[in-house]
């Protein structure tokens, strides 16, 4: 931006995943270098560090989950595995030397907001007083336990997909896992390969779309790496083709989604040929109503001798194992449970106080809002990444987080000029964005009957709702009307930037 800058702001950020790293780079390119980074972890990685289960995968083309400023031309697949998506963030936080500005090993505890500035407590019982905080805490990050009776009863060894137990060889073993999310499916294709007897405990069916995945070889890296062009051209294509089937079949377009459910559809007539079992994996609801499954192994590996699919509904767990309400029991040596995660925790449990003292869980008693999924009134200079209805999906969240960090840098600028006293959206333009919102979203396959962890309390999709150009088009420009612009009492008045 053009305007004159008379204010430098500090800025506080927590977490060093994917966004906490890109958050970094964009402040850092924008002449702002005070900048903290807090992580609670010992390294960066967020997402791809905690996950770390057999078969681990992006089901994004790895050439579209990569910064659009740092390419890979050495992606060894189409869906590059865990480890290596993780190989590359740590590369670029190594390259941009972000490593030793990030405080490892240092939570946020308390992060209030008082006399215009923000003061944070972490971990270490360190204080800090910033301007702005940036919460790159993630959105599947907190795991969900399942509500089972029992479940602290169970005898043998059990832990959920994000906590991987790599202690435990699960070979000539009696596996349950509970679940046939998109983790579920990566896990069971992955260790049914071994020779562990798999239970796999069904609540819902899911559509799942083959998409083959795809070795480079090392001459293709070599060319994509000479030719950068051939790259971009590779990304553009990925992008195109997700754009206009996965997130436009979501939010209502007919064309995409017949083509999607047919491709579903398809996979699974095609593919699972015993009638019993494939009306045992159809689901009864839409496709993409539950976000869609890629993966061109998950009915094979159903398909194996030493595979179960359980379908009756599950009682409570014994020390013995899984007890459906059939009366059996299953006998496990270990549970899996790739039962999700909590998306509306955001960055909780951290003790978060905007004005007035007024906390988190106040300001969403109601509901889990924000104003573009970043701004929450009543929490000047604080922005939420990837909050409620960012346009997850089928898509790149790296493309997500790129815009959103691009909106955000708009915002400080307009404070560093002073156009803004503070950035704190109104409560009135979140509740004429949240209005909005709402208008989109019937005409979306995601309330069209299944339970998901895209719905909220209320049932409404925490998702964005139209389609991906108008979610790009309009975090172009923000609209000044919609904050705060008489300057609070607390806040200083300007002063020339050092
Ligand atoms: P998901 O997609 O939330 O899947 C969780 C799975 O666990 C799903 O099949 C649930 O069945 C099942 N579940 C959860 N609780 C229970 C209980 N109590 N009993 C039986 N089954 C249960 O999580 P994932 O980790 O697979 O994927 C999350 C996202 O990560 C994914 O969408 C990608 O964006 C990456 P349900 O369908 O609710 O009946």
């Amino acid at each position: 931006m053009a305007n004159a800058q008379i204010r430098s702001p500090s800025v506080a950020i927590i977490g060093a995943g994917m966004t906490g790293i890109l958050m970094a780079i964009r402040l850092r390119e924008a002449g702002i270098s005070d900048i903290t980074i807090l992580e609670k972890a010992e390294k960066v990685g967020g997402t791809w560090r905690e996950n770390t289960y057999p078969g681990v995968a992006c089901d994004v083309p790895a050439h579209m989950y990569t910064y659009s400023f740092r390419a890979n031309p050495q992606w060894s697949n189409r869906f590059a595995h865990g480890d290596e998506i993780q190989g590359y963030f740590e590369q670029v936080a190594r390259e941009q030397g972000l490593s030793e500005q990030i405080r490892f090993n240092e939570a946020l505890e308390q992060c209030h907001y008082r006399d215009g500035k923000w003061h944070l407590t972490t971990s270490k019982d360190a204080q800090l007083v910033v301007d702005f905080v940036v919460s790159a805490t993630g959105i599947l990050h907190h795991p969900a336990y399942p509500d089972i009776p029992g479940l602290e009863s169970f005898g043998g060894d059990s832990w959920h997909t994000a906590r991987w137990n790599h202690d435990v060889d699960l070979s000539g073993k009696r596996v349950g896992i509970i679940g046939t999310g998109s983790t579920a499916c990566q896990v069971i294709s992955e260790i049914s390969e071994t020779d562990c007897d798999l239970t796999v405990f069904q609540r819902t069916a899911q559509w799942v779309v083959s998409v083959p995945d795809k070795e480079y070889s090392e001459a293709e890296k070599t060319r994509l790496s000479r030719d950068p062009s051939r790259l971009a051209l590779l990304r553009r294509r990925y992008a195109f083709v997700l754009r206009n089937t996965f997130s436009k079949a979501v939010t209502g377009s007919k064309l995409p989604h017949l083509l999607v459910s047919w491709l579903a559809k398809r996979n699974l007539r095609k593919n699972v040929r015993d009638p019993e079992l494939r009306a045992k994996l159809t689901p009864d609801y839409p496709v993409g109503c539950k976000r869609l499954i890629i993966s061109s192994r998950f009915y094979e590996a159903m398909q194996r001798d030493n595979v179960h699919l359980e379908t009756t509904a599950i009682n409570n767990i014994s020390e013995q194992g899984v007890v459906t309400v059939d009366g059996i029991t299953h006998e496990l040596d270990v549970l899996i449970l790739a039962t999700g995660f909590k998306p509306f925790d955001f960055m909780r449990p951290m003790d978060l106080r905007g004005r007035d003292g007024v906390t988190i869980d106040e300001a969403w008693e109601k509901k889990v809002q924000a104003y573009r999924s970043i701004c929450i009134p009543g929490f000047p200079n604080f922005f939420l990444m990837l909050g409620p209805n960012s346009p997850i999906g089928n898509y790149s969240v790296i493309a997500m987080s790129e815009v959103q960090t691009d909106y955000v840098l708009k915002l400080i600028d307009l404070w560093r000029s002073g156009e803004l006293p503070t950035v704190e959206a109104t409560e009135d333009a979140k509740q004429r964005y949240n209005a909005y919102l709402k208008a989109g979203m019937g005409k979306t396959v995601w309330v069209r009957g299944c339970q998901s962890w895209y719905l909220d309390a209320d049932g409404d999709p925490a998702m964005w709702p139209y389609s991906w150009e108008q979610w790009v088009h309009e975090h172009e420009v923000p609209v000044l009307d919609d904050f705060v612009h008489q300057p609070p009492a607390e806040v200083e008045p300007l002063r020339p930037a050092a």
